[in-house]
């Protein structure tokens, strides 16, 4: 792989478009990913302006409001359709395979505003954007041209992978996203766990699991939404994410074509694992739009270690 910087280098001036060129990325892929950064800077600012557009109520001067995630999902949307080099997008918040264009290079899945019950208490949430060649969306994840989320923290950062590292960018005041970790590297174990779903309805094997990482002194963290507790594992280098089968759910919770395969493509291109506790997530034969998984993200060892424990206990 042709890196811009040094492994954990530091370079403020490199913008996102520059890096794409400079990584020598195809045109179209540059573009796409190009058009969705720049609708994050619509959603940003729909975020912050703090009208929190309770959907059926009105704002300031009398005119309906959109709930925050169906605005972003139009903000994408548009911008997705607009881009000319998209087959088919497939948003969750509509749940609706729209073919744009059957000559498109791409078929984009994506979650525009992830965690979006997280918005009226003030917590971090996200866009999370999956890219395949083609206009088939029931793609395995593994077929992904790139990956890429947006996270509206304190910060807003941009993290992408087109199979050749993993780059966090920052939006400056200038609202342009510039450079800030080159192939950023996730450790092969960690201390931080951030256990999704409720523990009493955990299986034999996932409970051993969770109580052995507590053994082990591991600190909990779980914020509640995706995109910041996968952000934390993947810029702190170290931890392990997991939303697993429940007693009463064997499929969990997580989407799998707007959250999974995005997020396990992102987190193997650093160098951790994804795996539903018996497969690898970028493995699973999507068998409809709306397939959800068990996952266990994060720091290599700690993921085999809970596949390990569900091979035995269930
Ligand atoms: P949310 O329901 O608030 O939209 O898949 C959506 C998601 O949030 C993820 O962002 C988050 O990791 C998970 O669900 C949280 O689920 P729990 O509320 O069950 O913890």
């Amino acid at each position: 792989m042709t890196a811009v910087s040094e492994p954990g280098t530091t370079k403020l001036q490199i913008d996102l478009r520059r890096h794409l060129r400079e990584l020598d990325e195809d045109r179209d892929l540059t573009r796409l990913i190009c058009e969705v950064a720049d609708a994050s800077k619509y959603i940003v600012n729909s975020i912050r302006t703090g009208d929190l557009g309770v959907a059926g109520t009105s704002n300031l001067y009398g005119e309906d409001q959109l709930a925050l995630d169906v605005l972003s999902d139009r903000i994408l949307r548009k911008r997705l359709i607009h881009s000319g080099v998209v087959a088919t997008i497939l948003s969750e918040e509509t749940n609706e395979v729209i073919e744009v264009d059957p000559n498109g290079k791409f078929s984009v899945a994506f979650d525009p505003l992830d965690g979006s019950s997280l918005v009226d208490v003030n917590l971090a949430v996200g866009t999370i954007v999956s890219i395949c060649r083609g206009g088939n969306l029931l793609q395995p994840g593994r077929e992904q041209v790139a990956a890429m989320y947006i996270l509206y923290g304190p910060r807003t950062t941009l993290v992408y992978s087109t199979g050749r590292g993993v780059h966090e960018f920052q939006m400056n005041h200038l609202m342009e996203y510039t450079l800030t970790t080159e192939n950023v590297r996730i450790k092969p174990s960690g201390r931080i766990y951030s256990p999704g779903g409720q523990r009493n309805l955990y299986t034999e094997g996932t409970e051993k699991y969770v109580s052995s990482l507590e053994e082990k002194g591991y600190k909990l963290r779980y914020s509640g939404g995706f995109v910041p507790d996968i952000n934390q594992v993947m810029m702190k280098g170290t931890g392990i994410f997991l939303y697993p089968h429940l007693r009463d759910n064997p499929h969990g919770k997580l989407r799998l074509l707007f959250e999974l395969n995005p997020m396990a493509f992102l987190i193997e291109q650093a160098g951790g694992k994804a795996s539903t506790g018996k497969q690898r997530i970028l493995d699973i034969e999507p068998q409809g739009i709306d397939d959800r998984a068990p996952v266990f993200i994060g720091c290599r060892e700690d993921v085999e270690t809970a596949e390990e424990l569900i091979a035995r206990y269930g």
